[in-house]
């Protein structure tokens, strides 16, 4: 028995540090180390469950090529070459006769790491001339809003909430989201802090805090800027530090004018006192902190809320003290970018943009409804798209395509990879070598393999490098290796040496802004003047109705339930949803179960003009009324008809960032009468069983 050292790539905020034990060969076990002292020594049960995505049945050991129908999942096994070769003809063939648009990359989060993603794939990609991916389903409101405000200034560190009075926790879920928070909110609350929680439902932490705003979901750009107008006219706002500090304040004040408290608790449901008690504990709290989440960002306000509720702070005067201001992601603390980076991954600057870009959220559409040219080859990696982009029903109807050449390079065989045409075996961050960062917890951790790859799987790396050759659009000086590129990555830093010696040596290391930085005293805005800007005149122009400018709720007498899908302890996105095949069931408030007639565990059609899902209910106290949930993440095998809360959730943009609009599915709800009918059934069957694992919190 031997215990390896690595860290965690899965996309979370918390980038753990790990011990891994090996025992001949074979990991044993999963745990966590305090090397990164965030991680202090512990990990999420999901990880610690990972040795069971590493062997279980569902595991990908071989190359395989379709046999049946499509999505019917019959395959046979192939070798590497024959899979390449396969996969290379059709690139060329799509590029020839439609030209390289037609082919259309497609990969999201499943690895964080600088290794497997926009690496050897996107020299690969952009070089081919392939349909450029915008990658939205996640952070890109949030990301715009950040941008455009403090051009994405690394946040306050989670080891310093024990200093804060007051902490807001805004649409974000950290007991299951990101757990190495949770000792720090205690240790506030132990110190006396006040916890405030802004979230729909009323879960574990909810229950916890001191005041809990449950808002109607798509709401929260009402509140915020209700709660600058508050400041605002009660005299708390800090002129001195908008005077030194920022840009925009009056435009921003001009627009919360219409947010008086009154109009405010209508449109969210939070009682005028408690908007008012909570804006003026915020007001008169000092250090006071927000952790802002992503839960806010998924419907059609959610650039607006965040920039919002990131300019509260601002004009609080809550930044200069430790503990003060605001977290939302710290991937900025490092200004690595390999994306960008010319002789890092290949990019080449030169090539210009790319002839076609397809929005992530509308790949459905542009799969079902021949775009054109046509997409005819579609190179899914670190991604299950089936479960997770909204359209579900046209996600599917585009995979069964039979003209269209599907490449499904993952660990385990998906929902999505029962459509491919072409498997591939990928090895895990067990198995490869890879370099990350956290987007909450800061420094850069690098992972050797701990052991071989399993069966016959590589790792992204080699894999894209190996198409650039067989494509022939490899270039003199390109990194082919992972040493290379993990050279030219740290290069970039202009450190490369000091990180060199300390990766060998501890594995992980530190950017230069610090790992605690007191903001607006060691760290300021990325932006050109570094201020903020309250009012960016780009994001003004970009949302549709102008910024801070709220959208109605697009619930209809028809679909008035609000259906929202956030993040639960048992997968990550999607990933490790092969581990649980229990029936999932969407949890309701009783009044809206009352109303319809329904009791805990009846079957029912949760549905819209897009689609629907069949499963049971779940009557919860955490639910309040109007507002129904289906985790993220879940796979078709844990609903009676295959399909998940994606087969409901519209591809509407966010206001800025286009981003994905999940939590703007609005439905009804009604009992199955007759259990499924016989074209009920998707491509997956149902366990049949109700399970005791619903949507947990
Ligand atoms: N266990 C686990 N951890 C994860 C993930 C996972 O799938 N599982 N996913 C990872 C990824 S990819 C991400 S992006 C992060 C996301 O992590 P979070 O930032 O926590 O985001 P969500 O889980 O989408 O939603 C958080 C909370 O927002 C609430 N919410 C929904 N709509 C609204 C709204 O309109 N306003 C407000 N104020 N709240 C709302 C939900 O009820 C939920 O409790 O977590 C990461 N960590
Ligand atoms: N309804 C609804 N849908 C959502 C959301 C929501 O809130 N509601 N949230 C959205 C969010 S926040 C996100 S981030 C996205 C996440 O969407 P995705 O990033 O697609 O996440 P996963 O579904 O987990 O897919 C990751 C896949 O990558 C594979 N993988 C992991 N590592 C590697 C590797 O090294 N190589 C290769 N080739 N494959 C690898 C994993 O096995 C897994 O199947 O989902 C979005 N979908
Ligand atoms: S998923 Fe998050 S909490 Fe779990 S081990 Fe990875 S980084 Fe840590
Ligand atoms: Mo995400």
């Amino acid at each position: 028995m031997e215990i390896r050292q690595t860290a965690c790539p899965l996309d979370c905020p918390d980038a753990c540090s790990l011990d891994v034990t090996v025992d001949n060969g074979q990991v044993v076990k999963i745990d966590g180390n305090s090397i990164n002292s965030y991680t202090d020594g512990y990990i999420c049960a999901k990880v610690r469950k990972y040795p069971e995505h590493v062997y279980g049945k569902e595991r990908i050991l071989k190359p395989a090529i379709r046999q049946g129908k499509k999505g019917e999942g019959e395959f046979r096994e192939a070798s590497w070459e024959e899979a390449l070769g396969l996969i290379t003809d059709r690139m060329q063939e799509a590029a020839r006769t439609f030209s390289g648009e037609s082919i259309l990359p497609l990969f999201y989060g499943g690895s964080n790491g600088y290794l497997t993603q926009d690496s050897a794939d996107t020299r690969l990609f952009q070089r081919i001339g392939a349909s450029q991916l915008l990658r939205t389903v996640c952070a890109a409101p949030s990301g715009a809003a950040a941008k455009g405000l403090y051009g994405k200034m690394s946040g306050v560190a989670f080891e310093d909430y024990p200093e804060a009075k007051t902490i807001i926790l805004w649409g974000v879920n950290p007991g299951v989201s990101g757990i190495h928070l949770l000792p720090y909110l205690n240790e506030a609350q132990e110190n006396g802090a006040k916890l405030v929680v802004v979230d729909p439902r009323a879960h574990r932490l909810a229950r916890k805090a001191d005041y809990h705003l449950q808002v109607r979901p798509g709401t929260d750009l009402a509140l915020a800027l209700c709660m600058i107008r508050w400041l605002w006219t009660n005299e708390m706002v800090d002129h001195e530090f908008l005077s030194r500090h920022a840009t925009g304040a009056d435009q921003l004040f001009e627009k919360c004018e219409p947010w008086s408290v009154g109009r405010t608790a209508d449109v969210t449901g939070v009682p005028e006192e408690t908007i008012e008690t909570v804006a003026r504990l915020y007001g008169e709290s000092s250090p006071a902190l927000i952790r802002c989440g992503w839960g806010l960002e998924r419907n059609r306000n959610g650039g607006s809320a965040v920039a919002a509720v990131l300019a509260l702070p601002a004009v609080a005067g809550k930044f200069g003290v430790r503990g003060g201001g605001y977290t939302m992601s710290n991937s900025g603390a490092w200004a690595l970018d390999p994306e960008k980076a010319a002789g890092v991954t290949g990019y080449d600057p030169t090539l210009g943009p790319a002839p076609r870009s397809i929005n992530m959220n509308k790949v459905g559409q542009a799969l079902a409804f021949e775009d054109s040219p046509p997409i005819k080859v579609v190179f899914v990696y670190n991604c299950n798209p089936l479960a997770i982009l909204p359209r579900q029903e046209l996600v599917y109807k585009g995979l069964a395509r039979e003209d269209l050449f599907t490449v499904v390079y993952d660990q385990v065989l998906t929902d999505t990879a029962r459509f491919a045409d072409v498997i591939l075996p990928a090895t895990t961050f067990l198995e490869h070598r890879e370099i990350r960062r956290g987007y909450g917890a800061v420094p850069l951790q690098e992972g050797l393999p701990v052991i071989e790859p399993v069966g016959e799987s590589r790792p992204n790396f080699q894999v894209f490098n190996e198409l650039c050759h067989r494509l022939g659009v490899n270039r003199e000086g390109d990194a082919e290796t992972e040493e290379e590129f993990v050279d030219r990555l740290l290069e970039q830093t202009g450190r490369k040496e000091d990180y060199r010696q300390a990766l060998a040596k501890d594995k992980i290391v530190y950017p230069e802004c610090g790992v605690r930085p007191v903001l607006f005293q060691d760290s300021y805005p990325m932006t050109e003047d570094r201020k903020v800007h309250l009012f960016p005149e780009d994001l003004d122009q970009e949302a549709p109705r102008g910024l801070y400018v709220y959208q109605e709720d697009p619930g209809t007498t028809e679909y008035p339930l609000a259906l929202i899908s956030p993040a639960t302890g048992r997968t990550i996105s999607s990933s490790l949803g092969q581990l649980y095949r229990d029936q999932v069931g969407v949890a309701m408030s009783p009044k809206d179960a009352g109303d319809r007639g329904l009791s805990n565990g009846d079957t029912i059609r949760l549905f819209n003009d897009l689609g629907e899902v069949v499963t049971h209910v779940e009557v919860s106290d955490e639910m309040p009324e109007g507002v129904v949930f289906l985790p993220k993440g879940i796979w078709c095998q844990n609903t009676a008809n295959g399909r998940t809360s994606n087969a409901v959730s519209p591809d509407t943009l966010t206001d800025l960032g286009a981003g994905a609009c999940y939590n703007d599915a609005r439905v009804e709800v009604e009992r199955k009468a007759h259990g499924l009918d016989s074209g009920d059934l998707g491509t997956a069957s149902s366990s049949g069983t109700h399970g005791s694992t619903g949507p947990s919190s």
